[in-house]
């Protein structure tokens, strides 16, 4: 995913473009604006944390685009092209690196297991918006 603060600057095409130079598959792809209540469950991970609040505030703030990929380790190898989840932390050349300065807004968003893509994947993507 494509966080507000990635679409609200304009990075969009660029990472779409990273995208198609690594060589992964679009399925799917949805620029939309999360509710509150599909964004509570897509993080709900992390409803204990002290940040929860302001990171369901945050990705609700405006439109995301839901970006569904397949490719031969998909799941992992998008994590890498993120970089580390505190940009700071992040290695040269990754999106979050590249991109981002702080933890709250890191641009992207990425699946972290195949059970978590499978439950994101049904939370965005109604089964006729991917392609087979
Ligand atoms: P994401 O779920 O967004 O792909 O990021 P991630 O796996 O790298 O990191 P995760 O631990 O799942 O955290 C989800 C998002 O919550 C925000 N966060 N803020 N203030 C903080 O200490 C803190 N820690 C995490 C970040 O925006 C992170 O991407
Ligand atoms: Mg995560």
């Amino acid at each position: 995913m494509i966080k507000p603060d990635g679409v609200r600057r304009g990075l969009t095409p660029e990472i779409l473009a990273r995208i198609a130079r690594k060589g992964y598959r679009v399925v799917g792809l949805k620029q939309m604006t999360i509710s509150r209540q599909t964004a509570e469950t897509h993080y709900g991970e992390h409803k204990e944390r002290p940040f929860f609040g302001e990171l369901v505030d945050f990705i609700t703030g405006g439109p995301v685009v839901a970006i569904a990929l397949e490719g031969n380790e998909a799941i992992a190898g998008w994590r890498a092209m993120m970089g580390a989840t505190n940009p700071a932390n992040a290695a040269p050349g990754t999106i979050r690196a590249d991109f981002a300065t702080t933890t709250g807004e890191n641009v992207t968003h990425g699946s972290d297991s195949a059970e978590s893509a499978e439950r994101e994947l049904g939370l965005f993507f109604a089964a006729d918006e991917l392609l087979a």
